[in-house]
């Protein structure tokens, strides 16, 4: 038996009762006869006093070995632990390299590079750690919140044969003496799945290979797509909103421990979310002095500007159809204008979406007017031709709505093992 209790379930009721644990020594304190372990494992840490015979196997480990140790639980004078255990046995299991590449404690701070190439120890520091569990916890909560509103959760393939969105951001992949690509997004598929299945979502990794050097972009990241049969784009920027909310009222209940240590922000539920259209951003914008004309992109730094004047949650509606994609619907009252919208946080782009093209012909000569051509689209298209409902849907980049959560500066942050334009490893 490996233990018998965690670091978080030893308290005063154990106190005379034998118990096993095991973790990673953090701290060894000599002072002579006595040595102070603690040890720490994923629930968190626990001091041991060794004596005696197993007093040398303690003062020769080394911090951060995977150690075993039985003992008595008794009351502590230690200003942090209630409780301690007095070892009767101290088995090292595995010793851990002297100097390690960082320290996992985080006393000693290194660069997120240093840090990244070492991931696997980083997560030992609970802080770090505590970002992944609460990534773990929104996940789950936003397929739970997407379960209960009737959507069916698919897996669309990552090795395509055809641009999902059009563009030159695709990495190619020898595939039996063909090209294929790694999927964008599983934006054709989720469209086509329609049809039948009514309402889907699909949380996976998508590859883009921009050559975008920010603290927001990765070659590979995941993100929470959803598209529903016979729902507009009001409606599904409201789903947008219920699982924003979701996440924020329930980790804050879920992950109390986690947001804490993480210094989170505390989030008020937000409700309904502020839209403004593209129009009332150039508006702004221009009354802050800058030079804009409609069908302009907004740029990082024009959306920082923005930012700076809606710090939280909003959505961006109503973009100009040639900014938009290909599968957009444009609207009836303007034509110029697409059903669309982006969610921010501040400057941060979060999820973009909208109501898509869903007649056969118009499809064709949105293509066309995007500069694609519909031949290479002829196994998307023919879908068009089987009765074809109106849809909506969103993209949502869940590593930048963890960045938003847990208040990290850097999505790398947030990616266990993130892959950008410099790193492949570990
Ligand atoms: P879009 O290309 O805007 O839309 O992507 C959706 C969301 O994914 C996130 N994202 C990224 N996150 C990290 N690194 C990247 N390189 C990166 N690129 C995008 C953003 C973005 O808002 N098919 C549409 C969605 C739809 O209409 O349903 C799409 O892919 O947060």
């Amino acid at each position: 038996m490996y233990r018998s209790h965690y670091a978080n379930q030893l308290d005063e009721s154990l106190v005379g009762q034998k118990v096993r644990i095991s973790g990673w020594i953090e701290d060894i304190r000599d002072i002579g006869r006595l040595v102070f372990l603690v040890i720490r494992d994923v629930t968190g840490s626990v001091q041991v006093v060794v004596t005696g015979e197993k007093l040398e196997t303690a003062k020769n480990a080394s911090r951060q070995s995977a150690i075993i140790i039985s003992g008595f639980v008794r009351r502590s004078k230690a200003k942090d632990f209630s409780v301690e255990i007095k070892a009767s046995e101290v088995s090292i299991i595995n010793s851990a390299v002297q100097p390690l590449p960082i320290d996992p404690t985080g006393r000693v701070e290194s660069s997120i590079d240093k840090r990244l190439d070492s991931r696997a120890l980083d997560l030992r520091n609970p802080k770090v750690a505590a970002l992944f569990h609460v990534r773990s916890a929104a996940l789950n909560i936003i397929r739970d919140t997407l379960l209960k509103n009737n959507y069916i959760e698919i897996n669309t393939p990552k090795i395509i044969g055809t641009a999902s969105e059009g563009g030159a951001n695709l990495f190619n992949v020898e595939y039996f003496k063909k090209t294929a690509y790694l999927a964008q997004s599983p934006q054709l598929y989720k469209e086509q799945l329609v049809l039948a299945l009514d309402k889907v979502f699909e949380i996976g990794s998508y590859f883009r290979a921009e050559k975008s050097h920010t603290v927001r972009h990765l070659s590979e990241f995941t993100s929470v797509d959803v598209e529903a049969a016979f729902v507009d784009y009001e409606d599904i920027m409201v789903l947008a909103e219920r699982i924003v909310t979701d996440v924020i009222v329930q980790l804050s209940e879920k992950c109390k421990i986690e947001t804490n240590l993480l210094d989170c922000q505390a989030f008020t539920p937000i409700g309904k979310i502020e839209r403004l259209t593209y129009e009332e951003c150039l508006d702004e914008l221009r009354k802050e002095g800058e030079k804009i004309e409609f069908g302009d992109d907004l740029s990082d730094p024009l959306l920082r500007k923005l930012g700076e004047f809606h710090r939280g949650f909003y959505f961006i509606i109503d973009w100009p159809v040639k900014l938009k994609p290909f599968y957009l619907e444009s609207k009836e009252s303007n034509s110029r204008l697409s059903k669309s919208f982006d969610l921010q946080y501040g400057y941060l782009e979060l999820a973009s979406g909208g109501a898509r093209q869903y007649d056969y012909g118009k499809l064709c000569s949105s293509l066309t007017e995007h500069d694609l051509n519909p031949t290479n689209f002829s196994e998307h298209l023919k879908a068009f031709e089987w009765g074809m409902p109106p849809h909506s849907g969103w993209g949502l980049g869940f590593d930048r709505l963890m960045m938003v959560m847990t208040n990290s500066r850097n999505v790398r942050e947030v990616v266990i093992y993130p892959r950008d334009t410099e790193r492949l490893t570990p």
